[in-house]
């Protein structure tokens, strides 16, 4: 029998998040990274994922060495606690400059700001040891598409991602899509785009992709659908799970909160390809409800990988040669059932 996957797992400081929505303040008090990194480990997470400015804070009044010398002391503060760093993503949605998107910007001087601004992410990938770029295109897109020429963009995406590869020949961009919000519609929604774009750039091997469940369902695909193409590409580099509640806003759910069995798929197909067999990590992009009292702060992060283990259970323990019967006798109503009750612990 082939060795089974031993699975590695990472959250975001931002997954600890203090609930502020659009139309209301925080219901938590902030937390400082230190303490969040002491939870992560406490919970037996391998690794943390990082905005430019989580590893570095205000970053942009910052100099190169300064960057350097900030980025290194969390280095330190990493290897000390045994946590890797998964990887760094520039947080281009934030700055006045990005206020009209960052690489497709209408404005030079902004989207200049937003090639600098990565290619010192990049740096900072490179203190913490990490070869992956996260790349979420925040507010690449419009609120109105007169207010945008799309083939310039796709021009002005690729010219950035070029910036990119040449300014570090070791990095890896992960593109991390998402068909909306906070644009109406945004220039890459899908994988089947991020993938597409990858092969426009100097180095298509070292762009490959990110994916989100709840991104996958609000462009109205399946996730576990995208997880099989990507990995069918070999550019599945690194992954958001959690969970979405139909065409909403975002609401990164604890994984297989909404729909168990969409859950149980992404998960059959990580196995079935053989996820994390290059070291890549399980991630949970998941925020705590806005009504968790603080005593509870952390059980959205241990509910979804708890999920994640129950679900790896069932995946593995699936009677796939029942499946392949009722599959040869296409009679897919008793395969349905057959999930169901195999879910339900029948
Ligand atoms: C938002 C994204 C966001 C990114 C993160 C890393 O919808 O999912 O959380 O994953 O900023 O780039
Ligand atoms: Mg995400």
């Amino acid at each position: 029998m082939a060795k089974q996957q031993q699975y590695k797992f990472c959250f975001g400081p931002w997954n600890i998040s203090e609930g502020q929505d659009p139309y209301g303040p925080t219901t938590r008090p902030v937390q400082t990274f230190d303490w969040k990194l002491e939870q992560l480990k406490k919970l037996g997470f391998d690794a943390m994922m990082f905005h430019d400015d989580d590893a570095v804070p205000d970053i942009d009044g910052k100099s190169a060495a300064q960057l350097r010398k900030e980025a290194k002391e969390l280095k330190q503060k990493l290897d000390d606690a045994g946590v890797a760093a998964e990887m760094v993503a520039p947080r281009l949605w934030f700055s006045p400059n990005t206020i009209d998107g960052a690489y497709t910007s209408n404005d030079p001087k902004c989207r200049q700001y937003a090639i600098d601004r990565s290619l010192r992410c990049i740096d900072i990938a490179g203190y913490l040891d990490t070869d992956l770029v996260v790349l979420w295109l925040a507010r690449e897109g419009t609120y109105m598409r007169e207010a945008k020429n799309g083939q310039r963009s796709v021009e002005l995406l690729v010219q950035a991602l070029d910036k990119m590869l040449a300014h570090n020949r070791k990095i890896r961009i992960s593109i991390e899509p998402k068909p909306n919000e906070p644009m109406d519609h945004a220039y890459i929604p899908t994988i089947g785009h991020a993938l597409a774009i990858a092969q426009l750039t100097c180095d298509a091997k070292r762009v490959g992709c990110l994916i989100e469940s709840a991104h996958a369902i609000l462009a109205g695909l399946d996730p576990a659908d995208e997880i099989d193409f990507a990995m069918a590409f070999g550019k599945l580099w690194s992954l958001h799970l959690n969970d979405q509640n139909g065409l909403k806003f975002d609401q990164d759910k604890p994984f297989g909160s909404a729909n168990l069995r969409v859950a149980f798929n992404q998960v059959r197909a990580l196995e079935r390809n053989g996820y994390g067999k290059d070291g890549q990590y399980v991630c949970f992009d998941v925020h705590p409800f806005r009504t968790t009292k603080v005593e509870h702060w952390l059980a959205h992060l241990t509910n979804s990988k708890r999920t994640f283990m129950q679900l790896l259970r069932k995946a593995r323990t699936f009677d796939e040669k029942t499946a392949n019967q009722l599959i040869a006798d296409r009679d897919y109503a008793a395969l349905d059932q057959m999930v169901i009750e195999h879910l339900m612990g029948k």
